[in-house]
């Protein structure tokens, strides 16, 4: 069998969810490596970036799914598409199931099938996600149980055990089990986003107050482009494995809304906070905290972006971004 991933010499990859923050980030740092890089995107969805190769296919669609491997016969699969916001889990809960969960077993079968089929190793790396420890107690490690308390976590947990499955069938599956990780491209329906636009338009006088849900949740944070790195390495680790992507620090919402109101040159955050039930959902992990000491150790990757320094950068950006689009549409 071939393969040309080994010795890290560039070949053809195919990356799943790339329209979303983690597949621009990665689609761009395997560009930069000399890859080949061709994205799926939703169809009806606009996207393009030159270089990059899109295939419009619906994560719901196996067969369409299967084709496209089939006819790239990629050298590595990086699957990071699906429903991604835990919160909106709770109202897709089967959509979740079929696109978080069940399109990644379309994928490695396929996967496996075609290197069977052209004597060519696939590579296939998994962005498996903390929610599958759900109420596990922290810190998360390789080793702690299952314990998913969302629809999403539900899913994950059931793609995390195929890549194991199909592992020991012969593929090179990958994962890396994720915990949060920020950015500027980070839509606002996720928590930090939301923090760093509501803290700079508190800062330049477009809006008064800040709503948000649970302040008590406890979070690992970490940023995005130091992921996407880890994600590459695990995926080209010599030895398909799992590792958890963490900081091994957790912050509250309150903690993080603190750095980002701080960045924006704002003291007393409880003059602006507000809560509102609307955004509490209806079950969720009390505490994410990752062990990240297996892929320090194994791999030698480590979270170099603070805490302070993830929010100081959002809210940098913010201030600007908000300068130009206002605060239209923003549900802060
Ligand atoms: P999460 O991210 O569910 O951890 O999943 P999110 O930013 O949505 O929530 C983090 C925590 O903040 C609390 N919270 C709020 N969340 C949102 N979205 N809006 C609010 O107003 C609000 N107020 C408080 C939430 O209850 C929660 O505790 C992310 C995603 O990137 C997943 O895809 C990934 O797998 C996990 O992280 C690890």
């Amino acid at each position: 069998m071939t393969t040309r991933t080994e010795g890290r010499q560039p070949g053809v990859a195919l990356v799943t969810g790339i329209s979303g923050q983690d597949g621009s980030y990665l689609a761009e740092a395997l560009a930069q490596r000399g890859w080949s890089v061709h994205g799926l995107v939703r169809p009806g969805h606009e996207w393009g970036r030159a270089g990059i190769n899109v295939h419009f296919a619906d994560l719901a669609d196996a067969g369409r799914l299967e084709a496209i491997v089939q006819e790239i016969v990629p050298d590595v699969i990086y699957n990071l598409g699906g429903i991604s916001s835990v919160g909106y889990s709770w109202s897709e809960p089967y959509t979740t199931a079929v696109v978080t969960g069940a399109a990644p077993i379309a994928l490695m079968d396929q996967a496996l099938r075609t290197q069977r089929a052209t004597g060519r190793e696939i590579r296939f790396f998994q962005a498996s996600s903390a929610e599958i420890f759900g109420a596990a107690k922290a810190p998360q490690s390789e080793a702690t149980p299952f314990r998913p308390v969302t629809p999403y976590g539900v899913a994950k947990a059931m793609a995390h055990s195929a890549v194991g499955t199909f592992r020991s069938q012969g593929l090179a599956a990958s994962s890396a089990i994720l915990f949060n990780h920020e950015s500027v491209l980070r839509p606002p329906n996720f928590v930090t986003r939301k923090i760093t636009l509501g803290a700079a338009a508190i800062s330049i006088g477009l809006r008064e107050t800040l709503t948000l849900g649970n302040l008590n949740a406890l979070r690992d944070f970490g940023w995005a482009q130091d992921y996407v790195e880890a994600m590459i390495a695990i995926a080209e680790a010599p030895e398909p494995d799992d590792f958890v992507v963490a900081t091994g620090i957790s912050h509250s919402i309150r903690d993080f809304a603190e750095a980002a109101f701080t960045a924006a040159g704002l003291d007393r955050v409880d003059n602006y906070l507000r809560t509102d039930p609307r955004f509490v959902r209806a079950a969720e992990a009390p505490t994410m905290r990752g062990d990240p000491s297996k892929i320090a150790r194994v791999l030698g990757w480590k979270a170099s972006t603070k805490f302070e320094e993830v929010a100081a950068r959002m809210v940098e950006h913010d201030i600007e971004w908000l300068k130009t689009h206002g605060t239209e549409g923003l549900d802060l």
